[in-house]
C-alpha cells in the first residue's frame, strides 16, 4: 500500500492553507489532521519531536517530519513535480519562480500579517497600538505597490502562467480582501485575486473563515 501523506495543522492556519493549496494543485491526496490553536496538540513531547517550535504545519511523507510551510511546499513540488512550468527542474529557471515565492511569503505575506491580520483580527481593540498599526499598514501599502506594479505587467506573479510562486503570494490575499479596513486601490492585485478565485483548490483551501481566530471584540 502506498504511504499516506499527512499534514498536521488546522485548516484556519494560513501556513497550513498554503501547503494544502499546493497539494491540491499538485494533484496529490493528503490526510490533514486538526492540530494547533483551539485544537491544541502542539505542545506534547510527540509533537515537539516533530517540530520543536510547536507550530503548524508539519508534514510526514515517508521520511522524517518536515516543518516550515515553504520547505514543505518546495519538497512536495520537487517530489511530485506537476510540470516544468509550475516548479521548473532547471535551477536557473526555477530561481525565477522561487525568488517571487520567497518574496510572496516573506515580504508580501508578512506585510499583510503584520499590517492587518494580527492587529485587526488577532488583537483586541483595547490592546491595539494605533501608531504601530499605521506604520505596519503604510509598509504593507508600499509592498502592495510593488505587487500591483508587477501584476500590471503579468497575469501571475512569476509571469503569465500560474506557478508555485502564486501559492506563496496568493495565500494571504483572502485575508487581505476580507478583513475590514481602508484598502488602498490596487486594481491589478484585485484582478489577480479574482483570477486565483477561479481555482477550485484556492477556494477550498484558502478561502476559509478566520472567525474562530478573532480576539475578544475584534
Ligand atoms: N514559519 C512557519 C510559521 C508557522 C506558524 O506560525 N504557524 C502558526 C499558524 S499560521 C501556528 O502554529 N500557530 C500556533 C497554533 O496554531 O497553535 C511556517 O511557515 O510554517
Amino acid at each position: 500500500m502506498e504511504n499516506e501523506i499527512t499534514v498536521y495543522g488546522r485548516a484556519t492556519s494560513s501556513n497550513v492553507q498554503a501547503v494544502m493549496w499546493c497539494t491540491a494543485e499538485l494533484g496529490i491526496s493528503v490526510k490533514r489532521l486538526d492540530y494547533g490553536h483551539n485544537f491544541g496538540g502542539v505542545d506534547t513531547p510527540e509533537y515537539l519531536a516533530m517540530n520543536p517550535n510547536g507550530l503548524v504545519p508539519v508534514l510526514i511523507d515517508d521520511g522524517e517530519p518536515i516543518f516550515e510551510s515553504m520547505a514543505i511546499a518546495r519538497y512536495l513540488a520537487d517530489r511530485y513535480r506537476r510540470d516544468e512550468v509550475f516548479w521548473p527542474s532547471d535551477p536557473e529557471t526555477r530561481a525565477q519562480v522561487d525568488k517571487w515565492a520567497e518574496w510572496g511569503k516573506n515580504t508580501w505575506g508578512a506585510a499583510v500579517g503584520q499590517g492587518v491580520f494580527w492587529p485587526l483580527v488577532r488583537t483586541s481593540p483595547k490592546d491595539r497600538d494605533p501608531a504601530k498599526i499605521a506604520a505596519a499598514m503604510a509598509h504593507m501599502n508600499g509592498v502592495g505597490k510593488i505587487l500591483n506594479d508587477r501584476l500590471s505587467a503579468s497575469r501571475f506573479i512569476a509571469g503569465d502562467v500560474f506557478t508555485f510562486a502564486d501559492i506563496a503570494t496568493g495565500y494571504m490575499l483572502y485575508r487581505y480582501f476580507t478583513i475590514q479596513f481602508e484598502r488602498h486601490d490596487y486594481p491589478a492585485i484585485a484582478a489577480y485575486y479574482e483570477r486565483l478565485q477561479e481555482r477550485p483548490a484556492y477556494r477550498e483551501h484558502v478561502m476559509v473563515s478566520f472567525e474562530s481566530l478573532r480576539a475578544e471584540g475584534a
